[in-house]
C-alpha cells in the first residue's frame, strides 16, 4: 500500500502524541502521589513517606522535562502538519492551547519552590501546602489540552458561515458539551496509571531485594490509591459511553459494532467480522448495550445505519475499546484483590505471584491510556473537526512530511533512550535503604 501525505501526516502525529501521552501522564498523576506520600508522613511522623515523596519527585522532574520537549513538538507539528485545521480553528482554541502554557509556568514555578524548601519550614505543613498548586497545575495541562480535543469532537462556540468560524466564544469551544466527561476521563485514568506505576515499582523492588519497610509502605498506599482512581476510570468511562451515545452515536456503535438502529441492543464482546460484515464469535451480552448508553435494558441505540458510509469510523476501533475496558477492569480486580488478600490477613507483600501481576500492572495502564487515545482520534474519523472538518482537508500537501515522520521518530528514540539511562542512574545507585540511613545518622549527628 502507497502511504500518502495525509497518512504521513496522521503518523507523524500519532507517533508525537502517543510518545508525549506517556511523560504527561507521568506528570499530571506523579504530583498528586507526592503530596498524598507527604502527608502521610507527616500525619504518622513516618519518615519513610517523606522519604517517597523526596523520590518520587526526583524521578518526576526528568520525566516533566521530557514531556515539555515532546509537548512543544506537538505544538510545532500543529501549525507545521495540519496547517488548514489552525487556520480554520486556530483563533478558536488558541485560548486552551495558551492557557495550557500558563498552567505549565505555574506548575514549574511551584515545584522549583517545593524541590529547594524541604526542611525549611518549622511547620511541615507549609511545605507539602505547595504541593497543591503543582497537583493544580498539572491537572489543569490535562484540562486545557483535553478541552481542544473536545472541541475537535464536539465544536461548539462559534457560527459557521462561508467555511468559516465566525463570532468565536472561546469559553464556549472550551467548555463544550464533550469536555466534562472526556476531563473527567482523563484525570481519573491519569491518575489511576501513576499509582499502577509506582505500585510496580515497589513490587519490584520486594521480587528483586525482598521486604523492606519502605516498599511494603509504598505498595499498599499506591495499590489504595490504584483501587479508588480505577473504580473512578470505570465510573468515567460509563459517563463518557452514556456521552457518546448520545452526542456521537457513530463512534460508539463502530467500537460495539452496533450495525443496525434497534431497541434492546447486546453488548458485543470480541469476535471477528466475515465478509459480509456479520459478527462472528463475539460473546453477546442480552441488552447490556442499551442499559450501559441510557440505563435502561430497552432503549432505543443508534445504529451505523444512520451514517452514510464514508462518515462511519474504522471498525477497528472495537477491538481498540474492549482492550481499553478489558485493562481497566483487569487492573480494578487486581487491587480489589490485593485488599481482598489484606483482609483476610493475608501477608501479600509475600505473594511472589500477586507481585508479579501488579509489576506487570504498569505498562498494562500505560497500554490502557495509549488505546484509550487510539480509540477517541481513530473513532472521530473521518473527522478532524467533527461535522465540519475532514482529515485530508486539515493536513499539509508537503511531501517532506516523511522525512519529519523520521526525525521526529530518531528524536523520541534519543529521549526515551536518555530518560531511562538517567533514571536508572539516579535511582540505582542510591537505593532508599542507604538514603533511609544517611538521614538517620544525620539526625543523630545532630544531636
Ligand atoms: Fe501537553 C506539556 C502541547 C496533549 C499534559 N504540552 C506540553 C507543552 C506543550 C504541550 C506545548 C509544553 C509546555 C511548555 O513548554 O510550556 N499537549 C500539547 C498539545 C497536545 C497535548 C498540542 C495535543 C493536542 N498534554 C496533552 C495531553 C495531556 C497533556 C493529552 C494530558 C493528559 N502537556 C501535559 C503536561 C505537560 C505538557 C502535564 C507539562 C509537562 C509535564 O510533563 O508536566
Ligand atoms: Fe476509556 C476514551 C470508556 C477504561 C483511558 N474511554 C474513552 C471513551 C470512552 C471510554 C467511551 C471515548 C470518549 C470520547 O471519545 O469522548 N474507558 C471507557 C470504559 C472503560 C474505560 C467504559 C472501562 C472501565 N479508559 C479506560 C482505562 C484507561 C482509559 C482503564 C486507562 C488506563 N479512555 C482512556 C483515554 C481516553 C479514553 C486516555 C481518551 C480521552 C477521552 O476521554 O476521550
Amino acid at each position: 500500500m502507497m502511504i500518502d501525505t495525509v497518512m504521513w501526516s496522521r503518523l507523524v502525529t500519532g507517533l508525537t502524541l502517543s510518545f508525549h501521552v506517556i511523560f504527561a501522564t507521568i506528570g499530571v498523576a506523579i504530583p498528586l502521589m507526592i503530596s498524598i506520600a507527604e502527608f502521610v508522613g507527616i500525619r504518622k511522623k513516618d519518615s519513610h513517606y517523606t522519604l517517597m515523596a523526596k523520590r518520587w519527585t526526583r524521578g518526576f522532574v526528568i520525566s516533566v522535562a521530557v514531556g515539555v520537549v515532546t509537548g512543544t513538538a506537538i505544538a510545532l507539528q500543529l501549525a507545521l502538519v495540519w496547517p488548514n485545521f489552525m487556520q480554520m480553528a486556530g483563533n478558536v482554541i488558541a485560548l486552551p492551547l495558551f492557557m495550557e502554557v500558563f498552567a505549565f509556568f505555574f506548575e514549574a514555578i511551584f515545584l522549583g519552590i517545593y524541590l529547594y524548601t524541604w526542611d525549611r519550614f518549622r511547620n511541615p505543613y507549609l511545605h507539602w501546602l505547595l504541593t497543591v498548586p503543582v497537583v493544580l497545575g498539572a491537572a489543569m495541562s490535562a484540562f486545557f489540552i483535553t478541552s481542544v480535543n473536545g472541541f475537535m469532537n464536539q465544536p461548539a462556540g462559534f457560527l459557521f458561515e462561508a467555511g468559516q468560524f465566525t463570532a468565536v466564544n472561546p469559553l464556549q469551544a472550551m467548555f463544550n458539551e464533550a469536555t466534562p466527561s472526556k476531563v473527567f476521563h482523563v484525570l481519573a485514568s491519569a491518575y489511576m496509571t501513576g499509582a499502577a506505576l509506582l505500585a510496580a515499582i515497589a513490587a519490584f523492588s520486594i521480587l528483586k531485594k525482598g521486604v523492606t519497610d519502605y516498599a511494603k509502605k509504598g505498595l499498599k498506599l499506591m495499590m489504595g490509591v490504584l483501587l479508588l482512581f480505577s473504580f473512578l476510570t470505570a465510573l468515567a468511562g460509563d459517563v463518557s459511553a452514556k456521552f457518546l451515545a448520545e452526542h456521537q452515536p457513530e463512534k460508539l456503535a463502530a467500537a460495539e459494532w452496533h450495525f443496525k438502529t434497534e431497541q434492546g441492543a447486546d453488548l458485543i464482546f470480541l469476535g471477528w467480522l466475515n465478509a459480509e460484515r456479520e459478527i462472528m464469535g463475539a460473546l453477546h451480552i442480552p441488552n447490556a448495550l442499551s442499559f450501559l448508553a441510557f440505563s435502561d435494558f430497552n432503549a432505543e441505540v443508534t445504529g451505523l445505519d444512520e451514517f452514510p458510509l464514508d462518515e462511519q469510523p474504522p471498525l477497528l476501533v472495537h477491538y481498540l475499546f474492549d482492550a481499553m475496558v478489558g485493562v481497566g477492569f483487569t487492573l480494578l480486580a487486581v487491587s480489589a484483590l490485593f485488599f481482598l488478600l489484606l483482609l483476610l490477613k493475608k501477608r501479600v507483600e509475600l505473594n511472589r505471584w500477586m507481585l508479579r501481576v501488579i509489576v506487570f500492572g504498569a505498562p498494562l495502564a500505560f497500554l490502557g491510556v495509549e488505546l484509550g487515545w487510539f480509540y477517541a482520534e481513530i473513532g472521530r474519523q473521518p473527522w478532524m473537526i467533527r461535522g465540519y472538518m475532514r482529515v485530508e482537508e486539515a493536513a499539509t500537501t508537503s511531501p517532506s512530511i516523511v522525512i519529519l515522520f523520521f526525525v521526529f521518530l530518531t528524536l523520541y528514540i534519543l529521549l526515551g533512550t536518555m530518560c531511562a539511562v538517567v533514571l536508572r542512574r539516579l535511582f540505582r545507585d542510591n537505593p532508599a535503604e542507604v538514603e533511609l540511613e544517611k538521614a538517620a545518622q544525620a539526625q543523630q549527628d545532630a544531636l
